[in-house]
């Protein structure tokens, strides 16, 4: 049976949230709202709009829609401005052994993101030519948990849902995966991700008997 590989991008291959954290913050500050790591957490594998949406609910701030689209405009230069010098270093340990190994395999792998940068943040790390397929913030119109960017990634992998394995690192994500039938496989805390068929702390904890194993069954 052919399998499918789908890769969220933040959080499973590169570390971006802080970025993403940095830039909120800057915008959250400027309007007098507190922002914290913990907060960060609420925007994981959520969209730029909704992510706004989030901060200004919890500082209770009404806004106008030319605002919001400028300070959507002023994050995402902000964000795009630590992207700059971002290289192979930023991929996160243990992701990289696994791509060849998949490839290695002729497994199919596609990226599944709600990123609209995700093109430009593989290019930089040098992972572009290890995709099949990639699905991002730009393809889609409904955000995680619906599944359309997993299922939108299947289809292009000509892959049935039910044999497409996830790596997921954020609760909708999770979800989504689940919802459209498929593998998900969490990468994180397992309090967090308990909704997860398998949870691994990080790619460092899966070997290649595992992914086998996928291959196989
Ligand atoms: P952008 P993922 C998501 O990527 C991030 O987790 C989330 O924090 C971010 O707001 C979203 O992408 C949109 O990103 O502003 O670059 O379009 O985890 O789905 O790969
Ligand atoms: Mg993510």
């Amino acid at each position: 049976i052919k399998k499918a590989f789908i890769f969220d991008l933040d959080g499973v291959i590169v570390d971006t949230a802080k970025y993403h954290y940095l830039a909120w913050k800057k915008i959250a500050n400027q309007l007098g709202i507190e922002f914290t790591l913990e907060h960060n957490e609420l925007l994981k594998g959520v969209s730029r709009v909704r992510s706004l949406d989030i901060i200004l609910e919890l500082g209770k701030v009404e806004a106008s829609q030319e605002n919001k689209n400028k300070w959507l405009v002023q994050k995402n230069e902000d964000y795009l401005s630590y992207l700059v010098d971002m290289n192979e270093s930023e991929i996160l340990p243990g992701v990289f052994p696994i791509l060849q190994f998949l490839r290695e395999k002729q497994q199919p792998i596609a990226l599944g993101s709600a990123s609209k940068n995700a093109r430009p943040i593989l290019d930089k790390t040098g992972l572009l030519s290890y995709f099949d397929a990639i699905v991002d913030g730009n393809d889609v119109t409904n955000a995680k948990p619906d599944p359309e960017v997993f299922l939108m990634a299947a289809k292009l992998l000509k892959v049935n849902p039910e044999h497409s394995i996830v790596f997921e690192d954020s609760v909708a994500g999770v979800q989504a995966a689940n919802i459209a039938k498929m593998i998900s496989v969490g990468i994180g805390e397992g309090s967090i991700l308990h909704e997860a068929k398998y949870i691994f702390k990080d790619f460092t904890a899966i070997d290649t008997d595992f992914i086998e194993e996928l291959i196989r069954t």
